[in-house]
């Protein structure tokens, strides 16, 4: 029987938790790895900067780390067992950015991918080869796909007293702790820009299409952003399923509120569904939407923008709920 072949749209911590869930999941439902459906990510890149010379991006390595088993749990990104003797010596040189620190190991993988990227190799390249090198060499049970090989990075709006100005979207969030206000979140180096074959091609020949719990401004909507996404979705035969990273009103992590907040919309679960629009209406995207059984009364407000949407436990805990959450997303995708 042909295998089945799972897409799912990612940023950072929410989009790995979730897709280790999808892992454990499909493990679980299918014992044989001959049968098990292939998992490909495709990951936002818009966090990424050059740092210290290095290029450094954020939403891969918080999927790498994670799907290695090699993430730091506690603080959401970076390797556990980290030491900083590195980064103390950047910033007594006041090379790079003294408020985002990275690891000596962090560095280890900046370093290689860097040094990758001068070969010649695009970033989905380096990707391929920095995955390749976990468990023993058996690499990830997930396939990562940048959203594209150019350098698009979100950029904020900010005013800090000198008028108007951008600011890169980690400057914004680690810095200042999105606490700046802003009205404008501008992906520079999008003009330009396309996304890969390999993300048109994950797409097509998807059965289905997930929307990770992931901040829907600066990660799932950045990698909807690139030329080329949309309209390989629009093409898809694929059910789009997409997951609430509102709960109650609430970000389940991260500050989506003030992403949300700035470009005008409510945080709310219904809100993001209609952001994200109904795929059967004009340029929406999703199929399905699921909410949190505490947001079960939106469930009509979003079935009447043309989204079939179901209540389910969206709070991802513990591995346990991780897993029946990518559980009830494969179940909801296999009634289109
Ligand atoms: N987040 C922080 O709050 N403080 C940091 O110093 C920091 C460093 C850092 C280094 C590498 C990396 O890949 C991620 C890092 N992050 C840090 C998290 C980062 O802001 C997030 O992973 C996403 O970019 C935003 O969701």
């Amino acid at each position: 029987m042909q295998k089945q072949n799972l897409v799912v749209f990612v940023g950072g911590v929410g989009g790995a938790r979730f897709t280790r869930g999808l892992v454990a999941e499909l493990e679980r439902r299918h014992p044989s790895p001959a049968e098990r459906p292939n998992v490909t990510a495709i990951v936002n890149t818009g966090d990424d900067a050059w740092i210290a010379g290095l290029r450094v991006t954020p939403d891969l390595d918080s999927m790498m780390y994670t799907l290695a088993g090699v993430n730091d749990e506690q603080r959401g990104w970076g390797r556990a067992g980290e030491s900083e003797r590195v980064s103390a010596e950047l910033a007594a040189y006041g090379v790079g950015w003294p408020w985002f620190t990275l690891g000596d190991l962090d560095l280890g993988t900046h370093i290689a991918r860097t040094a990758m990227l001068r070969e010649g190799l695009s970033l989905t390249s380096a990707v391929e080869r920095l995955t390749a090198r976990w468990n023993d060499g058996a690499g990830l049970p997930v396939r990562l796909l940048p959203m594209t090989d150019s350098e698009v990075e979100t950029h904020v709006e900010v005013d800090r007293g000198e008028g108007p100005e951008l600011i890169h979207f980690e400057e914004w969030w680690v810095r200042y702790r999105a606490a700046l206000p802003t009205t404008r979140f501008e992906q520079v180096g999008l003009q330009g820009a396309s996304t890969t074959w390999q993300v048109r091609e994950a797409i097509e020949q998807a059965d289905a299409l997930l929307l990770a719990p992931s901040n829907p401004v600066v990660s799932i909507g950045t990698i909807l952003a690139v030329p080329g996404v949309r309209e390989a979705l629009a093409a898809a035969s694929a059910p789009v399923i997409g997951v609430s990273p509102i709960i109650a009103g609430r970000v389940v992590r991260g500050m989506a509120d003030a992403c949300l907040s700035a470009i005008g919309v409510e945080t709310s679960s219904a809100a993001v569904a209609e952001f994200y629009g109904a795929r059967r209406r004009r340029n929406g995207i999703l199929d399905g939407w699921l909410v949190a059984e505490e947001d079960a009364d939106a469930v009509s407000r979003v079935e009447a923008l043309g989204i079939r949407t179901r209540a389910v436990p969206l709070w991802m805990k513990d591995a346990a709920s991780s897993a029946a959450l990518a559980g009830a997303a494969l179940d909801f995708a296999a009634e289109f």
